[in-house]
């Protein structure tokens, strides 16, 4: 099923004639409205008028989020305050947030994007979408909200928080959808068999989880608890918020780049240059149709591939791989760099382990240390001590096996690693940067 099945399915040619035309449109506009773009295209001697191709693209300037910084709050926007309906901001854990400005339009393709996403993911007309995403300057709520809303389903506009009385609710209420963090999820689920409610037996049928990497051990985890299909979706507040990106219930392999509003381009960090398709590299992403913000070459910092082989599920546009987190969440320890979903991915393979867990990094006499803090279930947990000593080595050795790094792994008490209602938390690094 497709929300907008034409351009859902738009072939590859048409397809990509729409994105140079609104891409050229897109760069007359940045440079005619936006200071620091003219600035840029000016410094390096570039021309709107330069880009006769899509494949032109990769000679423009990126936009850091440094630069959305520098500009704090509206220096980057392109539309007059006036014609500014909504403006969000991502917390970020440094500095100053960063802020972004919607038009009219803007939003208008903002709930396409969602409901054509959620529609992706097996939602429909008639759906309780159960929105458990934060309400407020972060753009989950709110976007998922009106989107739901465009898609014809009944929203519960829940926010995050308040979890025994999200079970009541999700029960009572006959919640089909739940849109949240996959993390919160695991949570509820958790919060369920506390409150003796069944959450496999709801009607919960669909789970739309996306704000934080998860990995695909995590998706089995969750299916398996909440007895859904836990779909992933993608999106940052620069660009736009979720809805950039989503899985097809048919193929849950990749997640649907919506390329008649973005361009993806997937580089190497360290060089700038473009990767082969298929290759892990650092998501770009140029926003050819907003008016509030456009965005040329934004570096995501997140980690993914693209391919563009066709889908079973009939759309046409690209897929980028499930994140494998952000260039600035690898870890380096010792020279190894490594991923915390890696650490996650092996960790939700041993059995009697509990998806709950957190990495502490440190540096001792100048040696990089890492902890891997995990709960075990109570049955394991009252279990004989060489037992959990035996599973911890053993977690350990495939860690070690795995991803080439030493480690410690502590198995912890039940319900003793913070919960979260949003974002989860997965890393303290200790070390002086
Ligand atoms: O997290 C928007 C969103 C809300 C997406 C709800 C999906 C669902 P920000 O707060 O600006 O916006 O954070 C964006 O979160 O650059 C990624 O690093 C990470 N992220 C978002 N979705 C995923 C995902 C929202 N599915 C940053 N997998 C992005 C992994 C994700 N990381």
């Amino acid at each position: 099923m497709y929300f907008n099945e034409e351009i859902e399915t738009l072939p590859r040619q048409a397809l990509e004639a729409l994105q140079l035309k609104r891409l050229q449109g897109m760069l007359e506009r940045i440079y005619a409205n936006v200071p620091f773009y003219r600035e840029t295209f000016t410094k390096n001697g570039i021309n709107p008028g330069d880009v006769k191709s899509l494949d032109d693209l990769r000679r423009m300037p990126f936009t850091l989020k440094q630069d959305m910084r520098d500009s704090y709050p509206y220096g980057l926007f392109a539309a007059n305050m006036e014609d500014i309906v909504r403006i969000h901001a991502s917390s970020g854990t440094t500095g100053k947030p960063t802020v972004v400005g919607y038009t009219q339009k803007d939003i208008n393709t903002w709930t396409e994007l969602i409901a054509r996403s959620f529609v992706t993911a097996g939602a429909h007309r008639g759906d309780i979408i159960h929105n458990a995403y934060g309400y407020g300057l972060f753009t989950g709520g709110l976007g998922a909200h009106y989107g739901a809303e465009n898609l014809g389903a009944s929203v519960i506009p829940m926010s995050g928080g308040n979890t025994k009385r999200q079970i009541l609710i999700m029960k009572d209420f006959g919640s089909t959808v739940l849109t949240c963090t996959p993390s919160y999820s695991l949570y509820l689920a958790e919060a369920a068999l506390e409150e003796g409610v069944d959450i496999r037996s709801l009607n919960l049928r669909v789970g739309i989880f996306g704000a934080e990497p998860w990995s695909e051990s995590m998706r089995q985890e969750i299916q398996e608890k909440l007895n859904i299909s836990a779909i992933d979706i993608y999106g940052l507040s620069e660009i736009m918020g979720p809805g950039v990106a989503i899985e097809c219930q048919e193929a849950k392999c990749g997640l649907h780049i919506w390329e008649d509003h973005f361009i993806p381009e997937i580089i190497n960090p360290e060089t700038g240059e473009r990767v082969p398709e298929g290759e892990l590299g650092e998501l770009v992403i140029t926003t050819i149709t907003k008016e509030g913000i456009p965005l040329l070459r934004y570096r995501t910092r997140d980690i993914t591939s693209i391919t563009y082989e066709p889908c079973i599920c009939g759309r046409s546009h690209a897929r980028i791989a499930r994140m494998s987190g952000r260039s600035d969440d690898m870890l380096i320890i010792r020279g190894v760099n490594v991923f915390p979903s890696q650490i996650e991915s092996i960790l939700m393979q041993v059995e009697g382990v509990e998806p709950h867990y957190i990495l502490i990094v440190d540096r001792k006499d100048n040696l990089d240390s890492l902890e891997v803090q995990v709960e075990v279930g109570e049955r394991l947990f009252s279990d004989e001590v060489k037992h959990l000593q035996s599973l911890a080595a053993t977690i350990e050795k495939q860690i070690k096996d795995l991803l080439g790094i030493t480690c410690k792994v502590r198995l912890v008490e039940p319900k003793t690693i913070m919960r979260s209602e949003g974002k989860a938390k997965r890393v303290i690094d200790n070390r002086v940067r």
